[in-house]
């Protein structure tokens, strides 16, 4: 698998790499972390992303301001990182070859080519055995790509995921030059003043139910106005509730602009929160998943959550 998707690479006249609409660090990281190593082979790569404004926190990574959201008249490999389904690609199907790297345990296996390992903490650990596999060396650019895959999906060591095998690619990462002091500052001390404004909202206005054992945050679009903050700023934000001693479960419903919600919902130790997402057809892992509904409203998709959540916690 590793060798067939990288003699397809190999042979490619021109490679996209594709990180997920709404991207995080590991999905960027990933197709970063790629693009290095392919721009030093002198292949002819591209990088696409669907959604139009790149969150600020990342603009630390190497090559980020040459992500577009306008595909390339001609592309014959793609390379969806961090993926789980092939709508979140924001392509069109097309007569090109798709190799598919991710870690969901929920992918649905839409490519060609599908290099997929539910065990591995991001995408880009995927990505940093698919090169090793293949005899690939290392940059610095491509370990700090890599390691931001990692500390993002593990939320700096703290979620699932976290076996010997994780921390060994870590240290490998760091020998290879990534800088963790660096990069935590870079990602963990650079919160807008927007978000911090959003997070006194959340903290006076979330809702507890069954024995506080579940907290929820609905944000509407007018609040988002109000405290100035962007759609990505809510990201995470839904960790601090989780936190709470009594807590198991914290949701954050969030209004999108152009009508339904996305909803993440956060869970500790073994309590399974991707069962509920995949009641909407969402997808995740165990303490951390989310899904996007249109047409509803936010009391009737309130009351599903909370009736599926009585059961679980
Ligand atoms: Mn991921």
């Amino acid at each position: 698998m590793y060798k067939d998707a990288w003699a397809v690479i190999i042979e490619a006249r021109h490679i996209l790499l594709v990180s997920h609409v709404n991207p995080d660090g590991d999905t960027l990281g990933s197709v970063l972390a790629l693009y290095d190593i392919l721009k030093k082979m002198n292949k002819k790569v591209s990088l696409y992303n669907r959604t139009k404004e790149m969150p600020r926190i990342y603009n630390f990574l190497p090559n980020i301001q040459k992500i577009r959201d306008k595909l390339p008249k001609f592309y014959d490999v793609v390379v969806s990182c961090d993926c789980g389904s092939f709508d979140r690609l924001g392509l069109a199907k097309g007569e090109y070859k798709l190799i598919n790297i991710d870690h969901h345990a929920s992918n649905q296996m839409f490519g060609d080519i599908n290099i997929v390992d539910a065990k591995s903490a991001s995408a880009g650990m995927v990505v940093y055995d698919f090169l090793v596999q293949n005899g690939i060396a290392i940059s610095k650019v491509c370990a700090t790509c890599l390691y931001v895959t990692i500390v993002e999906d593990t939320g700096f060591f703290s979620y699932s995921h976290l076996e010997e095998k994780t921390f060994r690619t870590v240290a490998n990462l760091v020998r290879y030059g990534a800088d963790p002091k660096e990069i935590a500052e870079l990602l963990k001390s650079r919160v807008s003043l927007a978000k911090i404004r959003l997070l006194g909202y959340v903290l006076n206005n979330f809702e507890l139910y069954f024995d506080a054992k579940v907290a929820l945050i609905s944000i509407d679009k007018e609040i988002l106005i109000e405290t100035g903050a962007k759609r990505y700023d809510t990201k995470n934000i839904v960790n601090v509730l989780r936190d709470i001693i009594t807590l198991k479960v914290s949701v954050m419903i969030l209004e999108e602009k152009h009508g339904g919600f996305k909803v993440s919902l956060r869970s500790k130790s073994d309590l399974d929160i991707s069962v509920v997402s995949k009641h909407f057809k969402g997808g995740g892992h165990i303490n951390s998943a989310g899904f996007e509904v249109k047409n509803c409203d936010l009391l009737g998709l309130k009351n599903r959550i909370l009736d599926i959540l009585k059961g679980i916690v």
